[in-house]
């Protein structure tokens, strides 16, 4: 799989991917990461690519000139498995669904918003999805971008050194059970005088099995009952312990 990032801030991508399971799977060829500098598809001495608000108000918006060449450019065919997404505060949230959902295409092409925000006509006639990844104010749409890879890519088949890592753990599991990961402790048995559960050094697996289940439920109804009342009131839930579309 192909992920294109469209940013002003193509340095900022130098990190996150240059590191971890995400490098090791672009160096196997697993999947591939271009970065995009905005600024290529200016044309004036000042390279922009913002401009004032029609109408007044505070700060600058991307002009959609550049956005749309820069996408006219990176792909200069559309597909059904190719998807132009618009990181923005505005967007539909981002979550483990969708990020299962996207693992099924060829290429992603994500555009980074800046500034106060993107010329809508980029979202209304360029963009396939808009998309946040939760309500909370970033400063742009970087580090979205790479949340949004991030998830994507270490579910794709080759990337995780172990398939089944990926779907053991918090946010997966049937409808019939949404929970989080339970507690895991490791050595040392006794820490500053907390004790790791007695039940989890038994060696009883059929012990250990249930104090796990009782454990991530107690858990997950103490930090996320959202996920536990979404089940009891009886919606729709997809595989991810999320509700689908509604
Ligand atoms: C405080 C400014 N806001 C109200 C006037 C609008 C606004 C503009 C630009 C809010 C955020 C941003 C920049 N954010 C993103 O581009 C962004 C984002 C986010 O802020 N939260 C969650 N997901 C995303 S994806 C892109």
């Amino acid at each position: 799989m192909t992920f294109d990032v469209l940013t002003i801030f193509p340095e900022f991508f130098r990190g996150p991917f240059e590191h971890g399971v995400v490098a090791r799977a672009r160096m196997a060829g697993a999947l591939d990461i271009r970065v995009h500098d905005l600024r290529r598809w200016t044309s004036d001495r000042h390279r922009t690519v913002d401009d004032r608000p029609f109408g007044g108000g505070e700060g600058m918006l991307l002009k959609p000139g550049p956005v749309f060449e820069a996408a006219e450019t990176i792909w200069p065919e559309r597909t059904p498995a190719r998807k132009i997404v618009l990181l923005s505060a505005q967007g539909r949230l981002f979550d483990q669904s969708v990020a299962r959902e996207w693992t099924a295409l060829e290429g992603l092409l994500l555009i980074c918003g800046r500034y106060e925000g993107v010329d809508e006509r980029v979202a209304e006639h360029l963009a396939d999805e808009e998309i946040s990844i939760g309500d909370y104010v970033l400063s742009g749409g970087e580090l979205a971008a790479a949340v949004v890879i991030d998830a994507v890519a270490r579910l794709l088949p080759g990337v995780l050194g172990n398939e089944e890592s990926a779907k053991n753990e918090s946010f997966s599991g049937t409808g019939e059970e949404i929970r989080l990961d339970c507690p895991q402790y490791t050595r040392p048995a006794e820490f500053r005088g907390w004790k790791a559960p007695e039940t989890l050094l038994s060696g009883n697996h059929e012990e250990i099995r249930r104090w796990r289940k009782l454990a991530a439920v107690e858990k997950t109804r103490r930090l996320r009952p959202d996920l536990l009342e979404r089940r009891l009131a009886g919606r729709e839930v997809s595989e991810t312990g999320t509700r689908e579309a509604q």
